[in-house]
């Protein structure tokens, strides 16, 4: 199986850190797509991902898999000896998926969205708007407070276990350095959990 990524963009580092946890990294070659030149605009990369984005997986039958959650939930279907990271039960499945769309939708959009319209990072494709990038980085802030609270008491963001659900919060808050936002010392539960986060070894891919 292929793998295209961007080694720095966000949603392909969540398909690798959900890879490394279950211990199934070199299960694909990486393909580096760069973004920046543009790589994903070729007639070759559309035909793989209509959408143009990062990460795509390619079955050995050359059948092309875009979104990350739709990667990953193939690889653990695949591989169901593997950790579990989307659920044991309905239960868990069920709560795990709400906070995937909250974080998706309420973290992570706008985070992205700041990041395009405040650094003009994709400015020869598009017009920026930077008043809706500081809207976009205001939301993502109010999402630390958000996170905060509701990690009190907890070590994990949801199902008393780890899950795709941190993956997808961490790889968010890293991603959110590029927009100038920053765990807050006052943010205590989220700093724990940060801490924890960043000692797996699966934070280093
Ligand atoms: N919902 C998609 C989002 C994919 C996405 O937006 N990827 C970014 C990199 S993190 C990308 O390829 N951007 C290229 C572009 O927007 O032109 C997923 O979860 O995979």
């Amino acid at each position: 199986m292929k793998l295209y990524e961007m080694a720095k963009a966000p949603n392909p580092r969540r398909v690798r850190m959900f890879l490394a946890e279950k211990g199934l990294l070199d299960h694909v070659k990486r393909v580096e797509i760069d973004l920046k030149e543009g790589e994903n605009l070729t007639p070759e990369f559309v035909a793989k991902n209509p959408m143009k984005t990062v990460p795509v997986l390619e079955l050995n039958d050359g059948t092309c898999i875009s979104e990350s959650m739709a990667i990953c939930r193939y690889m653990e279907q695949q591989f169901p000896n593997t950790q579990n990271l989307l659920g044991k039960t309905s239960r868990e499945s069920a709560l795990i998926e709400q906070w995937l769309r909250w974080l998706e939708f309420q973290f992570f959009l706008p985070t992205g969205m700041a990041f395009q319209h405040l650094t003009g990072y994709f400015e020869d494709r598009m017009t920026t708007n930077e008043a809706w990038g500081n809207d976009c980085k205001l939301k993502v802030e109010r999402f630390y407070d958000f996170l905060d609270e509701q990690l009190q008491g907890e070590t994990w963001i949801c199902v008393n276990r780890f899950t795709v659900a941190d993956i997808t919060a961490f790889c968010t808050i890293q991603f959110a350095r590029v927009i100038d936002v920053r765990i807050l010392p006052e943010h205590k539960n989220l700093q724990a959990w940060y801490k924890r986060m960043e000692s797996r070894d699966s934070a280093k891919v």
